[in-house]
């Protein structure tokens, strides 16, 4: 397994819409292997194959707290068949927006339909933080960020501010 690099906003190869995965084979697991190792890594408690450079529709989501007893889920192709009308609304993160924090309403619930780490067709009905965060994670899916649903004010000083970031690192590492 390898701790890959995480893309940071801004940066357009987050923005593009991920591909349908065609077969769960050998590939894509050492991908989902990749993927939750940099996630455990970061740490973070979900990550999408695109924050890692690899524009397919795969999501791997650990919210275990206890760090003995690891709970991984994987999600290949993932669709939402049903959400609630009713919004919950969590303070959100991003592993691609570093250190900025923000709340965010989404439905509460909702029933995902996905490929699991043996290609497995599975349904499952999540509700609370993991239904934020499969939707959280699907959005990177669509090229979507938690920011683009803040206020343009707040996005736009968010994004300005990990631009600096970014330049100064790279001033540092040149
Ligand atoms: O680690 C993460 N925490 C988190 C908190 C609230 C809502 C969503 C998330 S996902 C995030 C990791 C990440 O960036 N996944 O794409
Ligand atoms: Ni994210």
């Amino acid at each position: 397994m390898t701790i890959r690099k995480i893309l940071t906003e801004p940066d357009p190869f987050l923005r593009q819409k991920s591909k349908p995965v065609e077969l769960v084979d050998d590939e894509i697991r050492t991908l989902m292997d990749d993927m939750l190792e940099t996630m455990y890594a970061a740490p973070g408690i979900g990550l999408a194959a695109v924050q890692i450079g690899v524009p397919k529709r795969v999501i791997v989501i650990d919210l275990s707290k206890d760090k003995e007893k690891k709970e991984p889920m994987y999600f290949v192709n993932p669709e939402i068949m049903t959400k609630s009308e009713e919004n919950a609304s969590y303070e959100e993160g991003c592993l691609s927006v570093p250190n900025q924090f923000a709340e965010v309403s989404r439905p509460d619930t909702c029933k995902v339909k996905y490929l699991d780490y043996e290609g497995k067709e599975k349904i499952l009905e999540t509700k609370g933080l993991l239904a934020t965060c499969i939707q959280h994670e699907m959005d990177h899916l669509e090229g979507i960020l938690f920011i683009d649903y803040l206020s343009k004010l707040k996005k736009s000083m968010i994004i300005k501010k990990l631009s600096k970031q970014k330049k100064n690192l790279e001033r540092i590492v040149v």
